[in-house]
């Protein structure tokens, strides 16, 4: 059984997505195993992607990530980071599938409505950087 972190970002809390989001999770079979809506901070956003510090659209992203609410969740399921980023579609939402979240409603390659993990080792940390073990429903 693998974990994964969703976040459904500003812009798709904005639009209205997030049980447009969620339904297309539990299709899946996807679980949630956590959940909570909050609004970061620049510090928050910067330690989460930091990873990303040295690109050029750090401070942008890092900017529209705390722009408004965010709702994050640990999925959980058989392959669930492969399964999740499958649903989201590619980073750029022009060159994402058909039917993935980014492809109906991302308006931008930053504004692209879900974040999701990408590694078995960015989930652990994504994962601890938001919940602690006592909010997580197994
Ligand atoms: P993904 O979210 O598909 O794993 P990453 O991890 O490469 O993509 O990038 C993290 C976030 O940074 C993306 N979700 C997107 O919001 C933003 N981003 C990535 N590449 C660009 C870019 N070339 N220009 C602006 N924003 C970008």
């Amino acid at each position: 059984m693998e974990q994964t972190l969703s976040i459904i970002k500003p812009d798709g809390v904005n639009q209205g997505l997030i049980g447009e989001v969620i339904k297309r999770f539990e299709a899946k079979g996807i679980r949630i195993a956590a959940m909570k809506m909050l609004q970061m901070t620049k510090k928050q956003a910067q330690g989460f992607y930091a990873v990303h510090r040295e690109r050029p659209f750090f401070e942008s992203l890092t900017d529209f990530m705390t722009s408004g609410p965010v709702v994050a969740m640990v999925l959980e399921g058989e392959n669930v980071i492969e399964k999740n980023r499958s649903l989201m579609g590619a980073t750029n939402y022009k060159e994402a599938e058909e039917g993935t979240i980014r492809r109906d409603f991302a308006t931008d390659i930053e504004k692209n409505v879900v974040h999701g993990s990408d590694s078995p080792e960015t989930a652990a940390f994504e994962i601890s950087y938001f919940f602690n073990q006592f909010e997580l429903v197994s």
